[in-house]
């Protein structure tokens, strides 16, 4: 069974999950693979504690084990779960279009996950009063200048980033998951907006929704 590890906690306001572990859950959902979820306390990824560093060099998560075998950063590990366990697959087959496929998961782990997504999902994790709500607001915008516009753009009349859905849609996912909790109005972007419900509808999103409790998303045996 594969374990992956990532931060996932219970809020007033939904259960919130590390982003770049969640890619992880759907892929590993989308595969139907059997996994256990262990979670470290949020402290422990700030801190990184030896243990965690003999795992992973740079202290982040996710990273699995699937029995001896250790990997870390989830657009690696989604690879290798895709060559590993190659059916139901989750690439195009021509090379051209693995590479539109790589250049769209690219964009999202540059341009939203590590770009504007932080400084919106980030004070989630504290209560509303310690947020900073120009920080929020800020990201926000930065959402709406550049990767939603992106994203209606990339799409066209597709319903998905490369006509099937791929592993380049799965980052989308956790964006689909923060905009989910902050309510975001997408009402400028009816193509994203239409494309990010159609992400939320596949039984994988109920691994990382915020409306999954902790105990209904801690694996599949
Ligand atoms: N490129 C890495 C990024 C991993 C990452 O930044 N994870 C965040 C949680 S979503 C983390 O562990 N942050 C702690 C840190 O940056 O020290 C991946 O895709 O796995």
């Amino acid at each position: 069974m594969i374990v992956v590890h990532t931060t996932e906690l219970e809020y007033p306001w939904g259960t919130l999950r590390s982003t770049n572990a969640s890619k992880v859950k759907v892929v590993l959902e989308e595969k139907g693979l059997s996994y256990r979820v262990e979670r470290m306390r949020p402290g422990d990824l700030w801190k990184k504690p030896a243990e965690f560093l003999a795992k992973h060099p740079l202290g982040k998560v996710p990273y699995i084990e699937d029995g001896d075998r250790l990997i870390y950063d989830s657009t690696v590990i989604n690879e290798y779960l895709e060559e590993q366990y190659a059916v139901p697959g989750l690439m195009p087959s021509a090379p051209i279009d693995r590479a539109a496929a790589r250049m769209f998961e690219n964009y999202c782990d540059e341009a939203i996950l590590v770009g504007d997504l932080p400084g919106l999902w980030m004070p989630y994790w504290s209560p509303p009063e310690k947020r900073d709500l120009e920080r929020m607001e800020k990201s926000r915008a930065g959402l709406r200048n550049r990767a939603l516009p992106f994203i209606e753009r990339s799409l066209g009349k597709k319903d998905y980033l490369c006509g099937e859905f791929t592993l380049a849609d799965v980052g989308y996912m956790c964006l689909a998951m923060v905009l989910e909790v902050d309510a975001f109005d997408l009402g400028e972007f009816p193509g994203a907006a239409a494309y990010l419900e159609r992400l939320r509808g596949r039984p994988s999103y109920l691994a990382i929704s915020p409306a999954t409790s902790l105990a209904e998303s801690s694996g599949r045996p």
